[in-house]
């Protein structure tokens, strides 16, 4: 029998990313959207619109019990990896009511629907480095401490404390990923390393001017999300339930970025980037660095993708957006030159 799996956040990066993953080991997908996705499908969906299989998907709402309730009673899950939560760092600060609610009481109501329905049901959750937030030491494992920075860091560790509990009162299979940042080119433009990938190609093709940024000098370990939504799935195919960060080993800083986002399209990140206010933090997490000898030797896992290869598979994809922006723009500024053509022909756009 094929193994039945719930993937709440299922048209976001991760969630994408998983349910691809899981199709491809046989998995019976299933995904949890807000209702409102479901009204809107051609801009909330596309993300998972040419998985390679169905999807079956339910609408809810992680602030409702009751829905969360009654998903799990439609469909006995082997496994559920809840990723969705309010996610942007910066929005937390803007709207600290909503970022606790969606995530602690959404993150509590999971469990608990889990608890009273599916006790058998493998549980993930997907914590983050930002529990870390001011950073106790360097590199961050699995026993350092917490101490976040931001709402959205207090609702993560809220959230890891919870699952810990779930495991330890009732004996439910429950484990969390300390995730520390992941992108690639499905993430979220309001990022910092999609925001710069972006703009790099866009002001190379004669579509933007300027990017302005916060604070270039914090430093994150940056890896790949479809590396990390392979570690999700060994996490929940243990014996025993645990808690793993899943991390690079490397760190580098906001500036290291868009030197070589910028550099991978012939230009001088100097030229372009310029710092405003309105994107710094009222408070920061420095750094980040994340340890990850523990998933290497219990789970087998490692990173795949480089540093550099990251920065260069966003940038070309954003290029491609650029390229297809461009020549549907009714004014395209004139392209300096040399353009990287990425096997188009100039001509065809210009
Ligand atoms: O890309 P960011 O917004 O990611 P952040 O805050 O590190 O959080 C991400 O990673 C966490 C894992 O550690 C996740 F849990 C979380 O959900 C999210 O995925 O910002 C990265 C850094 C920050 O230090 C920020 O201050 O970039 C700095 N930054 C500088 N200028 C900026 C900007 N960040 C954004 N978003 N936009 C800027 O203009």
């Amino acid at each position: 029998m094929n193994k039945r799996a719930l993937i709440t956040g299922i048209t976001g990066q991760d969630g994408s990313y998983l349910a691809e993953t899981l199709l491809g080991y046989g998995y019976e997908v299933h995904g949890l959207v807000r209702r409102v996705a479901l009204q809107d499908p051609r801009h909330r969906t596309e993300r998972i619109d040419r998985l390679p299989g169905e999807v079956e998907l339910h609408a809810g709402s992680l602030e409702s019990f009751a829905s969360i309730f009654s998903i799990f009673g439609r469909a006995r899950f082997d496994e559920c990896y809840h990723l969705a939560a309010q996610s942007f760092v910066a929005e937390s600060f803007v709207d600290s009511f909503s970022t606790m609610n969606t995530n602690v009481a959404g993150t509590h109501h999971m469990l608990e629907a889990i608890r009273q329905v599916a006790p058998a049901c493998r549980f993930y959750f997907a914590g983050s480095s930002e529990m870390y937030g001011k950073v106790r030491e360097v590199p961050q494992t699995e026993s350092t401490s917490f101490h976040p920075r931001s709402p959205y860091g207090v609702s993560k560790v809220a959230g890891f404390d919870l699952t810990r509990n779930y495991r330890e009162s009732y004996g439910m299979f429950c484990c969390s990923g300390i995730l520390f940042n992941h992108e690639s080119p499905r993430r979220g433009l309001e990022f910092v390393t999609r925001k710069i990938t972006t703009a790099a190609a866009r002001i190379r093709l004669g579509l933007a001017d300027s990017l302005p940024l916060g604070n270039l000098q914090a430093s994150r370990d940056w890896g790949h999300a479809q590396d990390y939504v392979e570690a999700m799935h060994r996490m929940l195919q243990q014996t025993e339930p645990d808690d793993f960060v899943v991390a690079t080993g490397e760190t580098h800083t906001v500036e290291d970025f868009c030197r070589l986002a910028f550099a991978a399209v012939d230009l001088d990140y100097r030229d372009y980037v310029r710092t405003d206010p309105a994107f710094y933090r009222p408070a920061e997490v420095d750094l980040l660095l994340g340890d990850g000898s523990k998933a290497r030797e219990r789970l087998g896992w490692r990173p795949r993708r480089t540093f550099e290869d990251l920065v260069k598979e966003m940038v070309d994809a954003d290029l491609e957006s650029a390229w297809r922006e461009r020549a549907t723009s009714n004014r395209p500024a004139p392209l300096p030159s040399p353009v990287p053509l990425h096997g188009r022909r100039q001509v065809a756009v210009a």
